[in-house]
């Protein structure tokens, strides 16, 4: 793909569109950025990406005149469905997104791990389980760095290990990971797409490129994603855990078992892993059969699984203050992840949540609000649309912020309660991303210890 001459449209400047500058710029495309959010939001990117490019159209200036331009490439926080972009398609101009651009150029493999919820730490562990069997390996994707940026050193690496998202494959055709997993599949993300099928259809584009020299790891007990195996060209390993699978993982009893197509048997005892929480087994068992299928040794991973504990904002234990354990689930950003997260306490557990609401239906945490969840603070632009699905379930109040809820939680609480900062929605109406309000939440839970907490 020659980009030398060409005028491209990157549009969003947040960390893609940074990373589409810098690989873009050195081969001699002439960028025009542009982004919804005026100069003054936007704040230090600016500073890195002023040399590079050949014009802004910011704030008021969004969306920019799309005469004399030659390509459209979009970050994936931007729906290419907007009207204007639908009208440069239908004009006739090329419209990619990131993860496609970059598919063009990859020259490694790539393995990516997708999925509801799951994906990230997934893809971390992956990245761990590889790197300590001593392949050269660099994570990236909708984890942190987008794979655009990746590109740069990947002769490098033997693998470039990637969290993808289903906004990342809607405008990816080319992308052919060389493994890919799927986890799970549950409601997320509708506030985007038409219905719960285009979302659904969008996981499973993953796959779509792949022959069968290409891994596909499934998760058996999704109903969503294990149809697939009979539709796929990949070579597919599955797990489970409920029963024995074929090929792939499994859990019996104290242990998760492995066989693989080349005969490889082994087993990792529950009790020596480190990561806790029972959903986090099948991220377990997806990460291993993508390590060990692409060469990793079973005592690296026995011993990465000793010492991995997970990701920040988590389920991340933040601190215990007089008998009560404060936790941070900021990325618990859909229905789905805060039921995995209230089904890790027996405790008593104060709830925090709300935020943007994705256009799910939040009375699928009924049973567990009932039974678990001795009081609800409710925080952000779904606050009122969550009470009255769920407030009459349990004591529930609405405050202003997340240092409000953080201390009418710490007034509420007693010793043995559990306090969970799990938010079932995005956070794009108070904060940058879900790990600015993670770092609020663990901020304010750090002002509780610091001397100044009021008990009611
Ligand atoms: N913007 C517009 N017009 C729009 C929408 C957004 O101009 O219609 C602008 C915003 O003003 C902002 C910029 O676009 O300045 C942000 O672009 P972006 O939302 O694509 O954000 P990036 O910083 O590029 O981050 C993206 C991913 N974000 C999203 O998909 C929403 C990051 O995943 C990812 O880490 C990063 O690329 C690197 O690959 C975050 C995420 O929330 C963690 N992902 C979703 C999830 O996990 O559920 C999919």
């Amino acid at each position: 793909m020659k980009l030398a001459g060409k005028k491209i449209l990157v549009v969003g400047l947040g960390q893609t569109g940074v990373g589409l500058c810098k690989f873009l710029s050195p081969r001699g495309a002439q960028i025009t950025v542009t982004d919804a959010a005026p100069a003054a939001a936007l704040g230090p990117v600016l500073g890195e990406i002023r040399n590079l490019v050949a014009g802004l159209a910011l704030g008021p200036a969004y969306p920019p005149e799309l005469e004399a331009i030659d390509l459209i490439i979009l970050s994936p926080g931007v729906p290419p469905e907007l009207p204007w972009l639908q009208q440069a398609v239908a004009a006739g101009m090329p419209l990619i997104g990131e993860l496609e651009l970059a598919s063009r150029f990859l020259q490694v493999p790539v393995v990516a791990i997708s999925g509801t919820n799951g994906k990230t730490t997934t893809t971390a562990l992956v990245g761990e389980l590889l790197r300590a069997s001593g392949q050269r390996i660099r994570v990236g994707g909708n984890i942190g760095t987008p794979l655009i940026e990746l590109l740069q050193y990947q002769e490098q690496f033997d693998y470039l290990v990637i969290e993808v998202s289903s906004f990342q494959l809607d405008t990816a055709w080319s992308f052919k990971p060389h493994a890919a997993a799927l986890l799970n599949i549950s409601a997320d993300h509708l506030d985007r797409y038409a219905n719960f099928a285009a979302y659904v259809n969008s996981k499973a584009s993953l796959f779509r490129l792949q022959g069968p020299e290409d891994l596909a790891v499934l998760n058996a007990d999704d109903p969503l994603v294990a149809p697939l195996a009979a539709r796929l060209r990949s070579r597919v390993c599955q797990f489970s855990l409920q029963q024995p699978v074929k090929t792939g993982a499994w859990r019996r009893g104290g242990a998760l078992c492995i066989r693989l197509a080349s005969g490889l048997e082994v087993q990792f005892p529950v009790a020596d892993i480190k990561l806790a929480g029972q959903h986090n087994l099948e991220n377990i068992m997806a990460a291993l059969l993508l390590a060990l299928n692409l060469g990793a040794s079973p005592q690296a991973c026995r011993e990465v699984l000793a010492r991995f504990t997970g990701l920040p904002h988590r389920l991340e234990w933040v601190a215990t203050l007089s008998g009560v354990r404060f936790f941070d689930d900021s990325k618990g950003t859909n229905v789905a992840a805060v039921t995995s997260s209230l089904a890790n306490f027996t405790e008593p557990v104060i709830l925090i949540a709300g935020g943007r609401d994705k256009g799910g239906d939040y009375s699928p945490l009924a049973p567990l609000v009932q039974e678990r969840v001795k009081a609800m603070i409710l925080i952000g632009e779904a606050r009122d649309q969550i009470a009255a699905t769920l407030g009459h379930l349990t004591h529930t109040r609405l405050a202003h912020d997340l240092p409000q809820a953080v201390q009418w939680a710490w007034e509420e609480s007693q010793p043995g309660d559990v306090i969970l900062l799990s938010p079932a929605c995005s956070s794009f109406d108070m904060f940058t991303d879900y790990a600015e309000r993670g770092q609020v939440f663990q901020a304010a839970v750090q002002g509780l210890s610091n001397g100044r907490p009021s008990r009611a």
